[in-house]
């Protein structure tokens, strides 16, 4: 892969499942010429979700954002494509959805704040995690999929869009 080319992981959390909105939401990443490159349906676990927000376990809002991880089934996947970190992340819209831009995933099918989330001891809803950064990346594709699970094949129209 060039220097350019990376991959990056996504998960549709059980609200993007449960509200039946997972086929718009994957439609933007294809469209976007984006490589789905590995997906699974599974309930995560306490042990899954210990690894994916390492960083976050010791914080207050970690139970609740733990309890709604759980709350039904995701979808995780990698994506691959030029820049594809970033790329997504820009698709995917700021982490609070009353922040989200209108067009991004996040600003066009959710709205809710923090403040309001916190206010009612919910957890935000926010339909879908993307890696941060490369590093990241690297990390939570490697908890979430083995590498027999990452397939290699061409787009049809890769030389258009790459
Ligand atoms: P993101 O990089 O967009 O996944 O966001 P963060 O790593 O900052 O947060 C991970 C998840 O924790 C987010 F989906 C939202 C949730 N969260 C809270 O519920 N409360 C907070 O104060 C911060 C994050």
């Amino acid at each position: 892969m060039s220097d350019h080319l990376e991959r990056t992981f996504v998960a549709l959390k059980p609200d993007a499942v449960k509200r039946g909105i997972v086929g718009d939401v994957i439609t933007r990443l294809e469209r976007s010429g984006m490589r789905l490159a590995a997906t699974r349906m599974l309930r995560a676990d306490d042990e899954i979700l210990e690894q994916h927000y390492s960083e976050h376990v010791d914080k207050d809002f970690y139970e609740g954002l733990r309890d709604f991880m759980k709350e039904g089934p995701v979808i995780a996947m990698v994506w691959e494509g030029v820049n594809a970190v970033a790329n997504v992340r820009k698709l995917v819209g700021d982490t609070a959805p009353r922040e989200a831009d209108p067009g991004t995933i996040r600003g066009d099918f959710a709205h809710v704040s923090f403040e309001h989330a916190d206010s009612e001891g919910k957890a935000v809803k926010n339909l879908i995690h993307a890696s941060g950064n490369k590093e990241e990346a690297e990390k939570e594709v490697s908890i979430w999929f083995d590498d027999a699970e990452i397939h290699e094949y061409d787009r049809a129209d890769e030389e258009h869009v790459q």
